[in-house]
């Protein structure tokens, strides 16, 4: 159970497994701290936030691959949201779904400015307060992509490798204090992720779920949830989790 004081930071709340999220911690009377670039999305989610028991809300519009907006926003936040106690770095996205030799380099860059650099940037602005506090927990959002590189998503499949190496070496940096760190790692999630790999491309991304059951975004934000309310002395390494249809991110289930 989470304490109705403890204020958790969704990155990339706005959609999918961040809104799940907010959802998931506001039914444990938690005070969210809610970022992303759509402004309305976000007020919508903190609504539904507060319908669910969340003790408080905050939205932040706010670019993660912007850095120095992220250290500016995360410097400037009212002194009653400056103590964080748990962040998710779940902003992120695909972009197209090509051979390397082929593909758009301007989606290349926006994967690998926004699942790693993004995640750093928010990262160094955070974990500086934790350390000081002596207490907090960081949640990556990585992938079954970031264990298993599958055709056409190279680029993806290598920011959510990163992922996996930077969420285990900030481990190691903070051995020694009360942070902890974990990655939870989901395969396939029903949510507008396909929609925005295929630039809004409805019937292409509907394909990608078609035939079997993938994971929702209530699944995940409810492992997310679990990770941060363990006792304080264990830390969940990481949760790698699929559908019953997905073995891992090379093989599937369709009727
Ligand atoms: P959605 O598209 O539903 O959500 C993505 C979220 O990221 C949105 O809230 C979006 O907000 C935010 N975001 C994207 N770019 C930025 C940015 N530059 N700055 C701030 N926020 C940003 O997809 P999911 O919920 O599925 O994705 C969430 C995470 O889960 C991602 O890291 C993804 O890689 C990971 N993941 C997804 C899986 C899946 O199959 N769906 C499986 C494994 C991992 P906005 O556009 O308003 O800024
Ligand atoms: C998202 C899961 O397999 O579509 O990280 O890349 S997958």
């Amino acid at each position: 159970m989470t304490q109705s004081n403890t204020i958790v930071f969704i990155t990339g709340a706005s959609s999918g497994i961040g809104a799940a999220t907010a959802h998931a911690f506001a039914s444990q009377g938690a005070r969210l701290l809610l970022a992303a670039r759509r402004m309305d999305k976000l007020v919508d989610v903190a609504e539904e936030a507060h319908r669910r028991g969340a003790s408080s809300v905050h939205c932040l519009q706010l670019d993660v691959r912007n850095a120095e907006a992220v250290a500016g926003e995360i410097a400037a936040l009212p002194a009653q949201w400056k103590e964080i106690d748990v962040l998710v770095n779940n902003a992120g996205l695909s972009r197209g779904l090509d051979k390397l030799h082929q593909g758009k380099l301007e989606d290349w860059e926006e994967m690998i400015d926004t699942n790693i650099k993004g995640l750093i940037y928010v990262t160094r602005a955070v974990v500086p307060g934790m350390v000081e506090r002596n207490r907090g927990h960081v949640i990556n959002i990585g992938s079954t992509a970031g264990h298993l590189a599958y055709a056409n998503g190279a680029v993806y499949c290598g920011t959510k490798a990163a992922v996996h190496f930077i969420n285990d070496g900030l481990r190691d940096d903070l051995l020694g204090t009360n942070v902890r760190v974990t990655s939870v790692d989901p395969g396939m999630v029903e949510t507008d992720f396909s929609l925005v790999r295929f630039h809004g491309d409805s019937e292409r991304a509907e394909k990608v779920y078609k035939g079997l059951t993938p994971l929702t975004a209530e699944d995940v934000a409810d492992a997310i949830v679990w990770a941060a309310t363990r006792p304080a002395h264990v830390n969940i390494v990481r949760v790698q989790m699929t559908s019953i249809h997905q073995a891992n991110s090379l093989r599937f289930h369709r009727e």
